[in-house]
């Protein structure tokens, strides 16, 4: 039997290389060793206002973005979360055996209600327990994502092993994924930040619908640490993301890539780097839009209906378990 992974992205916002090539990438080689689970989030993203149309419309595009990147509907299980209700549910389940302090100690938590106050969402709060459903639903082994996840696959660990010890074995304890080069892509504006789909500025992210003049023109803005060689450095953390993006792109080792640029200035670079992203992008970006809307659909219902044959057997047990399924 294979082992499961399960991850999923939020359809918010614009995708972005960090999300690639810190997730999907990732995503598209474990698919052949593993029986996998690749969600849309939507109910995640509804953590924050979504405009409804926009909402449906981020949904399919994300659909279109999963497919274009390599993931295999034949191979994998695409799906919607909003399809299979048993993620709520198991979170009900789930928030009621976590504990504020927990909870509190979330970073990501944190940086999102820096300055509301007590007007943040409860959803922001509540976000990782949804988050740890999703995986202990499909009872996971692994879960790949970016760097910025850790803590919440840690929570959902906790999770896990807490529902086990007082219930009966039932989950899972999932193991992170997380790439050993890629899992943290900065800010191209600042280095200190990690690019993000939520930030405000766009020229700190190269999205993955960018086109080609927009690409040349965030890199050429793109800041760069003081000094002119181009070298892995992590005291200099500008060129040391840009080099990373590039090595990422190229698939070349690393030293290649140093090797490449001895001699040359940051310039000769920029230029080099925008075009191994748009080289890397072109095959992406000719087939997201080639997908016909209505068999997309037809992909995420029948991978609903996958997903959910999975899902619903994980709660059955979780409500026999806890006394809530009274009739048996
Ligand atoms: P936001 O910053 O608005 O919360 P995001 O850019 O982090 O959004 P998510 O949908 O939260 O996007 O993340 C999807 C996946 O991409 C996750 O696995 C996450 O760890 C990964 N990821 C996000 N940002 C980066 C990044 N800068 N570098 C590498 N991986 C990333
Ligand atoms: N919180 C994740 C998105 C996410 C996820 C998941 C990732 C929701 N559920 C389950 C892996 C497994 C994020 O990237 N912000």
């Amino acid at each position: 039997m294979k082992k499961r992974i399960l991850s999923g992205v939020q359809p918010s916002g614009n995708l972005h290389i960090g999300n690639y090539l810190g997730a999907l990438k990732n995503w598209v080689t474990l698919q052949k060793d593993y029986e996998s689970f690749f969600c849309i989030v939507n109910l995640h993203a509804i953590t924050l206002p979504q405009e409804p149309e926009k909402l449906k419309r981020k949904t399919l595009e994300l659909a279109r973005i999963y497919l274009a990147a390599g993931i295999d509907p034949k191979v994998s299980t695409i799906f919607v979360q909003s399809d299979v209700p048993e993620h709520a549910e198991l979170a009900w389940v789930l928030t009621c055996i976590s504990r504020m302090g927990e909870l509190e100690r979330m970073t990501q938590f944190k940086d999102k209600s820096k300055g509301k106050g007590e007007s943040v969402g409860v959803g922001i709060f509540t976000y990782p327990v949804l988050m740890a459903s999703d995986i202990l639903l499909y009872k996971a082994n692994l879960v790949p994502v970016g760097q910025d996840q850790k803590q919440h696959l840690e929570l959902t660990r906790d999770l896990a092993e807490r529902f086990n010890r007082d219930y009966g074995e039932t989950f899972v304890i999932p193991e992170p994924y997380i790439p050993p080069v890629g899992a943290k892509i900065q800010s191209l504006q600042d280095p200190m930040k990690k690019m993000s789909k939520s930030d405000q500025d766009p020229n700190g992210s190269i999205f993955l619908l960018d086109d080609a003049d927009v690409i040349r023109k965030k890199i050429k803005r793109a800041v760069t640490d003081s000094g002119t060689e181009v070298k892995f450095d992590k005291s200099r953390p500008a060129i040391n993301n840009l080099l990373t993006i590039y090595q990422l792109v190229t698939d070349l080792p690393a030293e290649e890539c140093e090797n490449r640029f001895v001699g040359k200035g940051y310039g000769y670079f920029k230029t080099e780097l925008a075009e191994a992203i748009i080289e890397f992008l072109r095959p992406f970006q000719q087939k997201v839009r080639s997908y016909d809307e209505q068999e997309l659909i037809e992909t995420l219902k029948s991978g609903a209906e996958k997903a959910r044959s999975v899902a619903c057997q994980t709660l059955r047990e979780v409500y026999e378990k806890m006394g809530l399924n009274y009739a048996s």
